[in-house]
């Protein structure tokens, strides 16, 4: 018996031996891939319930480049990013969502919280939208990402508003938006231009200018006058491109693109508050 437990206490530190080297060498074989996958990982998860969102599409429209998020919500960016450029998801039952990402994203992962369609949304395009002439400058803001071909300077959405929304407010939200070259996007830093910079571009609701669109960025809203909707009806929206300012010779639109443009209706017991921002 005592010869049998030395040799079971033998066996079994050669056992723990082994696995140890077999653990290190695995940690050292693997670890920095380990290590840089786990950092390459962006997520997706609910807003509500933080809960990972698997099956979601993202796109790179800029570069073609388009992944699902696994199980646990993750996905990679296994794309080149050159300046700023527009991500899209896409998940049956929520929001469509976009944002501007640069270079940063590749390396540096992040969380993306997505949100349950609302009943009385309105999702008027969810593709990323090249509006302008095709004719940019190099050093225009995210003008290295302009992939699309132009659809000409003015974008026209037509939408039905029910009158079930009467009762709330409604605003046009945009996605995302680059390309902006006002001289307001120069001072933010924006883009590269020093000589030039453009006219905003303009929004209209149903023929009636409501707002212009001074910077890029994601997620800005306009407020929808009220007395411009038509309830139970369709309505119109128009975007039209700016135009560069320094340039008389000839009309030069300033291009732009716009992801993700949708209607929202918030509840009017806000209106007071949002609208005194206004
Ligand atoms: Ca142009």
């Amino acid at each position: 018996m005592k010869n049998f437990g030395m040799k079971n206490l033998l066996f079994s530190i050669l056992i723990m031996l082994l696995s140890i080297n077999i653990s290190n060498a695995t940690i050292i074989e693997g670890g920095i891939n380990t290590n840089e996958r786990v950092k390459s990982f962006c997520t997706v998860i609910d807003k509500t319930t933080k809960k990972p969102v698997p099956n979601a599409r993202i796109t790179i429209p800029s570069t073609g480049y388009s992944a699902y998020s696994d199980i646990n919500g993750h996905f990679e960016l296994k794309t080149q990013i050159s300046g700023q450029t527009i991500l899209s998801i896409h998940k049956n039952n929520y929001k469509p969502f976009s944002m501007t990402i640069n270079r940063n994203a590749t390396y540096k992962p992040f969380t993306v919280e997505i949100e349950g369609t609302n009943p009385f949304d309105i999702s008027i395009e969810t593709k990323l939208c090249h509006i302008g002439d095709n004719n940019f400058s190099n050093f225009s803001a995210n003008a290295g990402q302009f992939q699309s071909s132009a659809i000409g300077p003015v974008l026209n959405k037509s939408f039905f508003i029910s009158t079930n929304v009467k009762n709330k407010q409604q605003y046009l939200v945009i996605g995302s938006i680059i390309g902006i070259d006002t001289a307001l996007a120069r001072g933010l830093g924006q883009n590269n231009i020093t000589t030039t910079f453009a006219s905003p571009p303009s929004v209209y609701l149903n023929g009636v200018k409501i707002a212009e669109i001074k910077i890029n960025g994601d997620n800005q809203k306009i407020r929808l006058p009220k007395e411009l909707i038509k309830y139970n009806q369709n309505n119109t929206i128009t975007i039209k491109a700016g135009k560069n300012l320094m340039q008389t010779a000839y009309i030069d639109y300033d291009d732009i693109e716009i992801a993700n443009i949708s209607i929202q209706s918030v509840p009017s017991q806000n209106n007071a508050y949002i609208g005194a921002k206004y």
